[in-house]
């Protein structure tokens, strides 16, 4: 059996990738492509109690090294237990933020080194990276908005942190694709779903031809 592929879409919050990772997979089915749709934290149970520790405003909340290992053993428990065997079952996988989200908001924008978070996927995760990195960037206007819309209940711990916190992880996104263009693409996010879903189409057609 063929194995699948590994998708992961990335970028700050209210930026569209939950929208575009269901279109994604819509568009895979038709074509007749076994996907599932995950994401992180998350994505089985242990990592989506994780999640909640994460995420959750009640408390003192996590310094940056506990937030990093939090994030790293949910991560180890979604490949594990639900990445690895989905790939190897021949599904192409796409998930709402992997690796490069700790690199950019525990690393961009907590403090710690890239070499540091990465030591953690190596020891968590055997360092499994995707086949290609969808990064969704919009203006930090457009991200406003829209993240105003899905938040009436309130931010979550790390939606809710400052903008000078998240431009930093923007910063660092762009930081972290532009040093790795073979697996990465930038795709602007900023204009209706429909039209950023051709654009990602157009990015994984080198893929789809291989699939
Ligand atoms: N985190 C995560 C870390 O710090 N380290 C890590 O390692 C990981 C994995 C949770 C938090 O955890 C942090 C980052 C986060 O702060 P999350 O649950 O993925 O991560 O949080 P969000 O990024 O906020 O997730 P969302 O899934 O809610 O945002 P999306 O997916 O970017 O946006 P989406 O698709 O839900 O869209 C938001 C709104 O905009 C509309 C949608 O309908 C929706 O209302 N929309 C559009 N409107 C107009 N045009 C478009 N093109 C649109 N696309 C979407």
């Amino acid at each position: 059996m063929m194995q699948g592929k590994f998708i992961a879409f990335e970028g700050g919050e209210g930026a569209g990738k939950s929208t575009q990772a269901r279109l994604l997979a819509a568009a895979l089915a038709a074509q007749g492509i076994d996907s599932v749709v995950t994401r992180e934290p998350g994505g089985t149970p242990g990592a989506e109690s994780i999640r909640a520790l994460l995420l959750g405003t009640e408390g003192e909340g996590w310094q940056p090294r506990a937030e990093a290992l939090l994030f790293a053993a949910a991560r180890s428990d979604h490949v594990d237990r639900l990445i690895r065997p989905a790939i190897a079952a021949g599904k192409w996988v796409i998930c709402d933020r992997y690796v490069d989200s700790s690199r950019a908001y525990q690393g961009g924008g907590g403090g710690l080194s890239d070499s540091e978070v990465l030591d953690l996927h190596r020891i968590g995760s055997s360092g499994l990276l995707p086949d290609l990195t969808l990064l969704i960037e919009v203006t930090p206007e457009i991200a406003r908005q829209r993240a105003t819309t899905r938040d009436v209940g309130g931010a979550d711990r790390i939606g809710g942190r400052d903008d000078a916190y998240h431009a930093k992880v923007a910063a660092a996104f762009v930081r972290i694709a532009d040093a790795e263009p073979a697996r990465f693409a930038r795709i602007d996010g900023n204009s209706d779903a429909q039209s950023v879903h051709m654009a990602v189409l157009k990015a994984l057609e080198p893929l789809l031809g291989a699939a």
